[in-house]
């Protein structure tokens, strides 16, 4: 499998810069990923040659544009197994679909009394959006908690979970302790009690297939520009009774039927959820994303970046000196691995790393609550994507090898 996923790394022309004289190893695709030559030709030819406002001209460069937009939310419909294209609305990343959930669906369903419940492994923005609505609403926020190894602890979320429960958002896999959620149970829990379960999707739908109705997602939240695609694009898939009786998140053009002196009408599911000029370019970079990723094959990505961490785990877990957050059982975690060694501050390992070339985000990770639960302020965090390889790896124990002698520790 090496060899494919090896040939890969060609299509990506950022890979072959050199940074600090040495080859760049890219290890923060958690943050963001990198852009195949595919996506950037594709948001090129956007703008050479059918650039124009969408579902407002008839003129013909309009229409293609419209048509191009209309394609790419099929393609995501597809790619997340949604029943209906009108359950895919187009937003800015993950933080703009789970605050859109927030203000329309959290402002109109949550009363005095009802609960929200979250987990300690949240990013911020699957967190501030519920803490600001319980503040606002009077109602009590709870936290599930987790096991001594970093994973969600299931039995929590059974007595967390009741009749209360209003809303259950939890992330479908950690963007720090290298942990996948079990959606599927966690939504039967929800719903079992009538809630809804929002799931924030960032770091799962590029790295593994997903089934939005496999899973009985209610909301399902994710990034365009972590999977291949350019920033500023994003979705929101909610199933189509929530996202019909729900009122819009932002007014203005493009979102209603009618417009009177003193009311107005809204136009049909997705445009309903979609007001203003929208990132069509992005929309398209991101349907061109996913036919790359369909290329590769999805379950073929989850299987070598398990692979890439089956092999660098236990390398990692061997370093004296070096303490791991999350499993260390390399199947139970997945390609997001944060360690801190020594009781060198992370910035000053990040720093070290780049003098090797390697890429790795240093810090709390937009997840304070979280790096509070472990007892650290920060963290140093490795992420891997599909154009990574186990040469990559060796690049990073080199560094951490390095740093070692660096700071004498
Ligand atoms: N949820 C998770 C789990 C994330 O990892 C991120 C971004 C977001 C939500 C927000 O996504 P956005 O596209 O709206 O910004 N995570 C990170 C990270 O870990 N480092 O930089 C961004």
């Amino acid at each position: 499998m090496d060899k494919k996923f090896q040939k890969i790394r060609d299509d990506f022309p950022i890979l072959k810069q050199r940074i600090n004289d040495e080859p760049l190893v890219y290890l923060d695709s958690a943050a963001t990923s990198q852009k195949p030559q595919a996506v950037i030709d594709a948001v090129a030819d956007y703008y050479q040659t059918i650039n124009a406002n969408t579902h407002r001209s008839v003129y013909t460069l309009g229409q293609q544009a419209t048509d191009q937009y209309e394609l790419a939310r099929k393609k995501i419909q597809n790619f997340i197994n949604a029943q209906f294209s009108k359950e895919v609305i187009f937003t800015k990343g993950t933080t703009d679909s789970l605050n859109l959930v927030a203000s329309s669906y959290g402002e109109d369903n949550i009363q005095a009394g009802d609960e929200i419940v979250i987990t300690y492994m949240e990013h911020h923005s699957n967190l501030i959006p519920w803490q600001q609505l319980a503040i606002k609403k009077h109602v009590v926020l709870k936290y599930i908690e987790l096991t001594s190894d970093g994973q969600l602890d299931m039995t929590d979320a059974v007595n967390k979970i009741t009749d209360k429960t209003k809303i259950v958002a939890v992330a479908h896999a950690s963007n720090v302790l290298g942990v996948t959620n079990d959606i599927k149970k966690l939504a039967q829990i929800a719903h079992s009690h009538n809630a809804v379960i929002v799931v924030d999707g960032a770091q799962a739908v590029p790295h593994q297939p997903v089934d939005v109705q496999e899973l009985n997602a209610d909301f399902y939240a994710f990034s365009g520009h972590k999977m291949l695609s350019p920033m500023g694009i994003g979705v929101l898939y909610g199933k189509k009774e929530l996202l019909e009786q729900m009122s819009p998140y932002q007014f203005g053009g493009e979102m209603i039927n009618s417009v009177e002196k003193f009311n107005s009408t809204w136009s049909e599911l997705p445009w309903k959820f979609e007001a203003g000029t929208q990132n069509v370019s992005g929309a398209i970079g991101l349907g061109k994303a996913i036919d790359y990723l369909n290329n590769v094959g999805m379950e073929e990505i989850a299987e070598y970046e398990q692979e890439l961490v089956d092999y660098a785990l236990p390398r990692l877990l061997n370093i004296k000196g070096l303490t791991i957050y999350g499993p260390h059982d390399s199947h139970n975690h997945n390609a997001v691995i944060s360690f801190n060694f020594n009781n060198l501050h992370p910035h000053d390992v990040a720093t070290a790393f780049d003098m090797d070339g390697v890429a790795v985000r240093a810090g709390h990770h937009c997840a304070q609550p979280l790096m509070k639960y472990l007892g650290v302020v920060a963290t140093v965090r490795a992420s891997f994507y599909f154009y990574n390889t186990k040469a990559d790896v060796d690049k990073l124990l080199q560094a951490i090898a390095d740093t070692k002698e660096f700071f004498r520790v």
